[in-house]
């Protein structure tokens, strides 16, 4: 659930606007924005692209570093809908929030979805595609040196549940997502430029999503930057289970949110979640934790005017 708008005063998020804006030193909070017909609809009268931009400054506002746009479900069994239609939704939403001063990554299967958005001032790329990554992706980020998350997966959303065999399932997820950034680097993208993912809930079993978040170490120990998005997934409704029931997607932020303080504690770069308070709030407490200086924990924090990446203040 988010929180109510703040009044308009207040209510001027100031993004990060470009990716080296982005601060260091601390996990980045990650706002879904998922733009499709019913997303959100209240009957009709906001169901445009004017709500999906209010929402995505709502999430700014509430603590999000980066807006994550997508036009497209890729939950398992969700419909597959023409790039086309995918363009359609989402290049107003960007082009708004970027001219707000957002950082924004597009959450898109498709190259030229990808390349659609960058032009329209989205910033990084995060693309669900896995092993299934296209040559087309592939070179696309490579020509124009986008961030790209590379998220693991196998199969698609259709055939990825059947698909959940490991032998030991964080050293087979790890060497599977090397093989692809070793294509991306062959390919000429700059690695520092490469987000690992574990994909959690994506050709994974309840069991090993916690196998992945216990052995997140081993991803942040290659050097990449790591993205978790675990944001009211299945295995925290398993978790959650009252009488054989897993509780419903509305009633997993709190657990959300204990994943993305952990993360934090883990080293994650960044967690991308649903409802950004909590889970803004939770990284927060990680950090102070961990003894971060709290003066990079909003965005706008000071008047609106983003610390350079290189200060190494924010350390
Ligand atoms: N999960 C979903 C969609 N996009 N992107 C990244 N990088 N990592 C994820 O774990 C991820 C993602 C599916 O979740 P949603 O349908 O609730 O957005």
């Amino acid at each position: 659930m988010s929180t109510a708008p703040r009044p308009d005063s207040e209510h001027r998020p100031a993004g990060w606007g470009s990716f080296e804006n982005l601060p260091t030193g601390r996990t980045l909070v990650m706002g879904v924005l998922n733009v499709t017909p019913d997303s959100f609809s209240d009957g009709g009268a906001h169901s445009g692209p004017e709500a999906a931009v209010a929402h995505g400054l709502r999430m700014m506002a509430d603590g999000a570093d980066i807006v994550d746009v997508g036009g497209e479900s890729t939950r398992p069994g969700s419909e597959r809908i023409p790039p086309a239609e995918e363009r359609r939704r989402i290049l107003p939403v960007v082009e708004a929030l970027a001219a707000a001063g957002a950082v924004l990554s597009v959450d898109t299967l498709h190259a030229g979805t990808a390349e659609a958005a960058l032009d329209a001032g989205a910033h990084v790329v995060n693309d669900v595609s896995g092993l299934s990554v296209g040559q087309d992706m592939i070179d696309l980020v490579a020509r124009r040196q986008a961030p790209y998350v590379l998220m693991h997966a196998r199969g698609t959303p259709d055939t990825m549940d059947g698909l959940a065999g490991y032998g030991e399932v964080v050293g087979d997820v790890l060497g599977e997502l090397e093989g692809l950034r070793d294509r991306l680097v062959d390919a000429g993208l700059a690695p520092e430029r490469i987000v690992l993912d574990p994909g959690l809930g994506f050709a994974k079993r309840g069991a090993q999503n916690w196998e992945l978040l216990r052995g997140l170490h081993r991803l942040t120990a290659t050097g990449h930057r790591v993205l978790v998005g675990a944001s009211r997934k299945r295995f925290l409704g398993a978790l959650l289970e009252q009488d054989g029931t897993p509780r419903p997607a509305a009633g997993r932020d709190t657990a959300t949110a204990a994943v993305s303080a952990l993360s934090a504690h883990a080293g994650a770069w960044c967690v991308r979640v649903h409802d950004v308070r909590p889970s803004a709030d939770a990284v927060a407490a990680a950090h102070a934790w961990l003894g971060v200086e709290p003066a990079v924990l909003r965005p706008g924090a000071d008047a609106g005017v983003p610390p350079a990446a290189s200060s190494g203040a924010d350390r």
